[in-house]
């Protein structure tokens, strides 16, 4: 078994608060304070503040490689390495404001890369690794990548060959480099060993761009969300109210950082607190996350629904067989969370599950079951303190109606002016503008509130599909399906399910002439996932003569799916009857 990384003094089982109930905004912003002119850098809140002060031996990041093997880095060394990225970036001739792209997984070279790149005043991109060619190139188009970070496996599966349609992209820098470079790329660690560890951050302004993650709608082109270098002071406010995290801490936020959850929460929030982070490379496995929780010594972890209804499936003796006395602190994100799982939390971790919600555009965590509150098991919670919600009704002619009666049930809108909100969709204005009305952002799901103040989760008011905590577009899938020679027209759609909250189902029709039997069904799966790769291709494909569409010509994904599901069919007032 491996040490802890630093001696600590005994934590409490279950959640304590250590700053106080009453650590808000305004308080994190004064912690964070102390960059010249009123600047704010997030990689300064994470790194520079520890590195250069007493916390500077503790460990940052306890990385576990693909044998399992753990290696520390320090904060100082974190600030060292992270000194040496900015400055390479910096001689590649990248200037503040460009965006720098990682395709990497949970690597060192992620953690480098994303407080390297905010170090210098560029943007930090991070993509899904699982995401296939065309994800992948739609998004480093949108997003004018610059340069890209990734592994000699991706680059030359995915990257490679799609390189001359990204005239953009100057530089690819591969980061597993100890075979060297691939021919027109450079090596990361090179790179790093040959530039000054020395690197004053730069004087960033708490509404400097850093962040760009894309996320997805019901419409085709993925979303790239921007938040500011000012979203740090909600990831450090939201972290000790919604997570109870604390500078003892050992962290572990199992989320990749292609996910927004996996760059605030799983790079950012516990650096800022000067916690200890732990990384693993590896993909899900639950009898191997048990024994990372005990041997690492895990306090707070934070993790996903699916990964939580997966454990339980696996039975309560091969959960229950290790040490989880140290584990004080447990939430999760990304769908809901059923009450079954929150009560089982408790019965085999020894404490209970706390749901929190949010989304890529909130920047950090909205509404929580609070280190303060019994969890109410089923509920998201209630909102974090500085967090105004509300449920609300769209009118027809636009503006909102505020509902408040006990039971309302209505779409969730927050208060606009919290520190982590969107700063805009990157080059779409009009779509930005629509999510407000008021002074409220729309948030697009639909929620519940009850009497005493709990908010329910009801559904999407979009086509958007959760499956296994990614959030994915119905049209990007149906263009790639429409790209198939055999394909006429195609409509996707999420199916419930009882573990990943939804799947992935495609409805084809195919093109006059075209035989839709088995063979067709397994080339269109394989299509599918060669392009989309495996994480968001179509689970099911059925063949249908037509779509049912509106009058204007637009999929109803919404009757599809109740036809498919043997669901009622609702209101079908703008259903073309042609079709
Ligand atoms: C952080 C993140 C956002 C959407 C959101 C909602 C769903 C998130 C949830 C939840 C029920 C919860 N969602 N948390 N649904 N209960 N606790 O997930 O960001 O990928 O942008 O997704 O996820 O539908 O609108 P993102």
């Amino acid at each position: 078994m491996t040490p802890p990384p630093t001696p600590r003094q005994d934590v409490p089982h279950g959640p304590h608060n250590r700053q106080g109930a009453d650590f808000d905004f305004d308080k994190a912003r004064a912690a964070l304070a102390g960059l010249p002119g009123n600047g704010l850098n997030i990689a300064h809140s994470a790194v520079d503040r520890h590195a250069e002060g007493v916390r500077r031996d503790h460990v940052a990041i306890r990385w576990i490689g693909p044998t399992g093997t753990p290696a520390d880095l320090t904060y100082r060394q974190l600030g060292e390495s992270t000194n040496r990225f900015a400055n390479v970036l910096r001689q590649l001739g990248v200037g503040s404001g460009e965006k720098v792209f990682t395709l990497l997984g949970r690597d060192p070279a992620q953690y480098i890369t994303a407080l390297g790149t905010l170090k210098l005043g560029a943007m930090f991109c991070p993509l899904f690794s699982v995401f296939g060619p065309e994800p992948i190139r739609s998004r480093m188009l949108a997003g004018e990548a610059a340069v890209l970070v990734t592994s000699r496996r991706q680059y030359e599966r995915k990257i490679a060959p799609m390189r001359p349609s990204l005239p953009g992209l100057a530089h690819v820098i591969i980061a597993d480099d100890d075979r060297g470079a691939p021919p027109s790329t450079e090596s990361f660690w090179s790179l790093l060993d040959a530039s000054s560890d020395v690197c004053p951050v730069a004087a960033t302004r708490p509404e400097t761009p850093a962040l760009l993650h894309f996320t997805s709608g019901t419409t085709g082109i993925p979303k790239g969300v921007i938040h500011t270098h000012d979203a740090v002071v909600a990831h450090y406010a939201s972290a000790v109210r919604a997570l109870d995290l604390g500078p003892e801490d050992v962290f572990w936020c199992t989320a990749d950082p292609g996910w927004i959850t996996g760059t605030c929460y799983g790079i950012i929030a516990p650096l800022v607190m000067g916690a200890t982070l732990l990384a693993d490379s590896a993909e899900f496995d639950a009898v191997r996350w048990c024994r990372l929780l005990q041997d690492h010594q895990v306090t707070v972890w934070y993790t996903s629904p699916t990964a939580i209804r997966m454990m339980m499936r696996l039975g309560d003796e091969v959960i229950r067989g290790h040490d989880y006395r140290r584990l004080r602190f447990i939430a999760s994100v990304g769908e809901p969370l059923n009450a079954e799982a929150v009560t089982w939390g408790e019965q085999v971790f020894g404490t209970p599950l706390h749901d929190n919600w949010w989304q890529t555009e909130t920047g950090s965590i909205m509404i929580a079951n609070q280190a303060s509150m019994q969890p109410m098991p089923g509920s998201m919670g209630k909102p974090l303190p500085g967090i105004e919600a509300a449920v609300v009704e769209r009118k027809r002619g636009g503006g909102i109606e505020i509902l408040d009666t006990p039971g309302c049930r209505g779409e969730l809108a927050l208060r606009v002016g919290w520190p982590s909100m969107f700063q805009g969709y990157l080059n779409d204005r009009e779509r930005y503008e629509r999510c407000f009305a008021q002074g409220w952002y729309l948030s697009g799901d639909m929620v519940r509130r009850d009497a005493d103040g709990w908010y329910w989760f009801v559904g999407r008011a979009d086509d958007a599909i959760k499956s296994a905590g990614h959030l994915i577009g119905p049209t990007e899938i149906e263009r790639v399906l429409l790209a198939h020679p055999a394909v006429a027209d195609a409509g996707v759609f999420g199916v419930p399910d009882p573990i990943i909250h939804e799947t992935v189902k495609a409805v084809v029709v195919p093109k006059p002439g075209t035989v839709a039997d088995e063979a067709l069904r397994r080339e269109l799966h394989a299509h599918a996932r060669r392009i989309l790769g495996p994480a968001i291709a179509p689970r099911e494909i059925a063949f249908r003569d037509r779509l049912p569409k509106t009058l204007s010509g637009k999929i109803m994904r919404r009757l599809l799916r109740a036809q498919e599901l043997g669901l009622p069919q609702g209101d079908l007032s703008s259903l073309d009857p042609n079709l």
